[in-house]
């Protein structure tokens, strides 16, 4: 079952770029930064400074490659929301559960995200538009 949002992820050309601009102009810093050979991806979790700290995350994705999702995301449309993306606890029991309801699920398996997560997604054309991510926490997150 989807617990709560885990993070909005917006693809930007440049990283450091953007990360400097969220901590400016919103106040939002980043707690973790990471590289993802496997999804092509630079990527950042921003939180809000002195917000609350259950606050859903604010993930900047910038291009490893053009080929890439996001390389291919950022020429089509240019720099915006790329997925909106879910807590689940059991992402193979979430996972079956929505292709049983006929959605399409983008890997067999699930695969590596964001600090030890496990990932899939359901295919944009499925859920109305939005690349909707399901993210399996890693241990201790
Ligand atoms: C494509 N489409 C989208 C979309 N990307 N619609 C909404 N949101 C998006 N992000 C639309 C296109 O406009 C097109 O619509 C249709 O879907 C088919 O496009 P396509 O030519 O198949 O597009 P591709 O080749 O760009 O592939 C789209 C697809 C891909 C979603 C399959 O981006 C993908 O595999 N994404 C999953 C991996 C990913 O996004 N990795 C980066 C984040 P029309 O109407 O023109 O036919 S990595 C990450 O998120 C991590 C590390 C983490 O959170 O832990």
């Amino acid at each position: 079952a989807i617990r709560r949002i885990d993070h909005v992820g917006i693809a930007v050309p440049d990283l450091d770029e953007a990360l400097a601009f969220y901590r400016d102009k919103f106040g939002l810093i980043s707690e973790h930064e990471e590289v993802n050979e496997e999804q092509g991806v630079r990527e950042a979790m921003l939180v809000p400074a002195d917000g609350d700290p259950t606050s859903g995350r604010v993930q900047l994705l910038a291009p490893l490659r053009p080929d890439s999702a996001i390389g291919k995301f950022l020429d089509r449309s240019g720099p915006g929301i790329q997925q909106m993306a879910y807590t689940v606890d059991d992402i193979e029991k979430t996972s079956e559960e929505l292709r049983a309801k006929g959605l399409r699920l983008l890997y067999d398996a699930p695969r590596r995200g964001t600090a030890g997560s496990r990932i899939n997604f359901v295919h944009p054309k499925d859920a109305g538009g939005v690349l909707v991510e399901l993210v399996e926490p890693g241990p201790g997150h």
